[in-house]
């Protein structure tokens, strides 16, 4: 039997906190009203907004220099889903899960959907691996998958990136998102210009495996494996390619993704622009992609990014639908620990957006008032919209502070109960 938070220990805890909460709802509400906000109205529109969990994101991350295995870490994909589960249960802000191929290979999808279902589970876009080999592959990756010069290498991956198609297609996934390493590592490995057509072709291929209804998301990334040039490495790369295979594909922002000091938020303006925004892999960084806990670094162009999705969706932008989901490494945080708060985190930012006064803004623009605009922002940004975010997990029956109640819950021992190491240091991450 393995062991759940119970309702009971979450009306419990919530009951000990609920007086303080209900206090600091009302003077913010107060204090929203004065500006002209209905604090009830955003809260609405915070209970719709999730975002998905990463299935990888929930073992202990490591380094290439080592990893360090945590305790009750997940052995498998039903024990991922059982954190995934609790991480929704307790924050009621990430009610999907995107899945990784073959890491997250089920041996029955029908089964895999059923059972994530009764966990209250559905699925965000699948991911593709063409970065690293499987054991008994034919042919290798090590230079490359989708761009790869020898056609068999590029047929496998093409293969690959189908088979997820269908996998996702049983689970009621939406996308595939394809993310590939290819690139060089030396100046001249590599004709820039032949690799890219490479890729096109392949990915016109899994393009046209798409069902109807079903979006291909491709996700650029500066570097690493490939140092000196990657084949997608960044949005006008991403953006070439989308627009070349058609409007089933588009960009997918990994803010880890970029040079320091890019302005994402930009990019993303640009890519709502076009109608090409699939979506996000949500992190922070500092250096590269460090994969760091969402909002932890620099939580102000987190909430810059969704300055600009908001305004794109109180626009009205014609299938304005962006994927929000989380991709992070949590290599000395309990990884349940980090999502919940790197979801509420994205949550936060997402409803201090909510609270710019756009009409006072599109004023203080067009007027030149460089200042007056940046303090409209200011304003949301240093608003602490915390008992906001607790009242929506209330009212959808999560945690009041999902932290301390997870703490309490008891829930990583019991874990390492039942999910002892299977020999060595580490326990086997899938
Ligand atoms: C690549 C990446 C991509 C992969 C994930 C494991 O750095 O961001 O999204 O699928 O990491
Ligand atoms: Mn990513
Ligand atoms: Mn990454």
């Amino acid at each position: 039997m393995s062991f759940r938070i119970s309702a009971d220990a979450i009306g419990t805890d919530n009951a000990r906190r609920l007086a303080f909460l209900e206090d600091d709802y009302a003077a913010l509400k107060r204090q929203m009203a004065r500006r002209g906000i209905d604090l009830d109205a955003i809260a609405d529109q915070v209970a719709a907004f999730g975002v998905a969990l990463p299935s990888w994101g929930v073992g202990t991350g490591g380094t290439r220099f080592a990893r360090f295995a945590g305790s009750g870490e997940p052995r498998g994909l039903d024990d991922k889903l059982e954190d995934c589960a609790t991480i929704h249960q307790l924050t009621r802000a990430t009610p999907t899960v995107s899945l990784h191929f073959p890491w997250d290979k089920p041996s029955d999808a029908t089964a895999l959907k059923a059972q994530a279902a009764s966990l209250g589970l559905g699925f965000d876009a699948v991911n593709s691996n063409t970065f690293q080999d499987q054991p008994g592959q034919p042919v290798s990756y090590k230079f490359g998958s989708l761009s790869h010069p020898d056609k068999a290498v590029r047929d496998l991956a093409v293969a690959h990136n189908i088979d997820c198609i269908r996998l996702g297609e049983t689970l009621g996934a939406p996308a595939l998102t394809v993310w590939v390493g290819d690139g060089a590592n030396f100046p001249g490995q590599q004709n820039f210009t032949a690799a890219f057509d490479r890729y096109l072709d392949s990915m016109a291929q899994i393009y046209a495996a798409l069902p109807q209804d079903w979006s291909v998301f491709i996700e650029h990334k500066l570097f690493e494996p490939a140092f000196y040039a990657t084949v997608i490495a960044d949005w006008g790369s991403s953006y070439l390619a989308a627009t070349e295979l058609g409007p089933k594909a588009k960009c997918l922002v990994d803010l880890g993704h970029h040079a320091p000091n890019t302005n994402i938020e930009m990019i993303v303006a640009r890519l709502v622009r076009f109608g090409k925004l699939a979506g996000f892999h949500f992190n922070d960084s500092k250096y590269g992609d460090d994969d760091l806990d969402s909002g932890s670094i620099n939580p102000f162009q987190l909430f810059l990014i969704f300055n600009e999705l908001v305004d794109a969706a109180q626009r009205g932008t014609p299938g304005f639908a962006p994927a929000y989901m989380l991709d992070q490494s949590h290599n000395v945080t309990d990884p349940i620990e980090s999502l919940m708060n790197s979801a509420m985190e994205v949550q936060r930012r997402y409803a201090q957006a909510l609270l710019i006064d756009r009409a006072a803004l599109t004023e203080a623009q067009t007027a030149c008032d460089a200042l007056g605009a940046h303090n409209i922002l200011k304003q949301a940004f240093n608003t602490d919209v915390s008992p906001l975010l607790a009242e929506v997990r209330h009212r959808a029956g999560g945690a009041i502070d999902p932290l301390a109640l997870y703490r309490a819950s008891g829930y990583r021992a019991a874990k390492a109960q039942e999910r002892p190491p299977r020999g060595g240091s580490s326990a086997g991450i899938v």
